[in-house]
């Protein structure tokens, strides 16, 4: 293989959450928040609580954690495992509700630049933690009722057996793509999910949110603060300086050489 042919992107890997849109916050959060009161139970996860919580990827994984650290008597409920998973479920009807609202936009770039990877014929492609439901609610609600086949390979939710940061949906999504790492790009917003990339051997991009702004990327090709348009250019973080305040096709190339 040429060097060309070895550095050249033939694939852009997104993560969702944090990555397309800002979901965590007012998304995610209070689609937990109503699943709670739903199932009459008086947990509320608060901004900063929440936040805390992100460390652990997963909604399911994150109900867990909070019951170990802040409500262990629920420890003694039988089949909790199955009880987690029921509320769960109540949680990602609420959330894909709220989507269907239109309640969470895009980031900046973020249409732009799969448009253009589209015309490009570069392929493009989902690796994320989070339910499948979410990410073609959140892709309908945004990019249009066709849009999820835009996507050469979605992978989402418990398909592989570690979530971020374990490189399991990583590696599921390059050995479905046909492609090796060095020929792909991943676009994270994350600590987590740029361990994932990084242990999958992608170089990536960081676009940093309002959760994450403050976490360690050592090892990221870029860190910026979104994706940016040529009317609101992006700021960089980390890194070098481009030659213009969008990620775009040709940027994406230039990170690779
Ligand atoms: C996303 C997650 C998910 C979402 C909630 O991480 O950790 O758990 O917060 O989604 P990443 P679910 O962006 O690194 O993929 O409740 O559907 O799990
Ligand atoms: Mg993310």
């Amino acid at each position: 293989m040429k060097k060309d042919e070895k550095s050249a992107v033939r694939a852009v890997l997104f993560d969702v959450d944090g990555t397309l849109a800002d979901t965590e916050r007012d998304g995610h959060r209070p689609a937990f928040n109503a699943a709670f009161r739903e199932l009459g139970l008086d947990w509320e996860w608060g901004v900063e609580l929440y936040g805390e919580l992100l460390a652990i990827t997963g909604g399911k994984e994150r109900i867990r954690h909070f019951i170990d650290k802040h409500a262990p008597a629920e420890l003694a409920r039988s089949g909790l495992d199955d009880w987690i998973a029921r509320l769960h479920k109540v949680k990602t009807r609420h959330y894909v509700e709220a989507l269907e609202r239109g309640g969470i936009p895009l980031r900046p770039g973020v249409a732009r630049l799969i448009r253009q990877l589209r015309e490009a014929n570069i392929k493009i492609a989902i690796a994320t933690t989070t339910t499948p439901e979410n990410v073609t609610g959140l892709l309908k609600s945004t990019l249009g009722e066709d849009s999820p086949g835009w996507f050469d390979v979605i992978g989402a939710g418990d398909i592989v057996p570690g979530k971020k940061p374990e490189p399991d949906i990583y590696h599921w999504v390059l050995d479905r793509l046909g492609l090796p790492p060095e020929q792909c790009l991943a676009i994270e917003d994350s600590e987590n999910g740029l361990r994932a990339a990084l242990a999958a051997g992608l170089d990536t991009v960081v676009t940093v949110s309002d959760y994450t702004r403050f976490q360690d990327f050592t090892g990221a090709r870029v860190v910026l603060s979104d994706l940016g348009e040529p009317a609101q250019p992006f700021t960089v973080l980390k890194g070098d300086q481009p030659n213009r305040g969008w990620a775009d096709v040709e940027l994406l190339m230039k990170l690779k050489t």
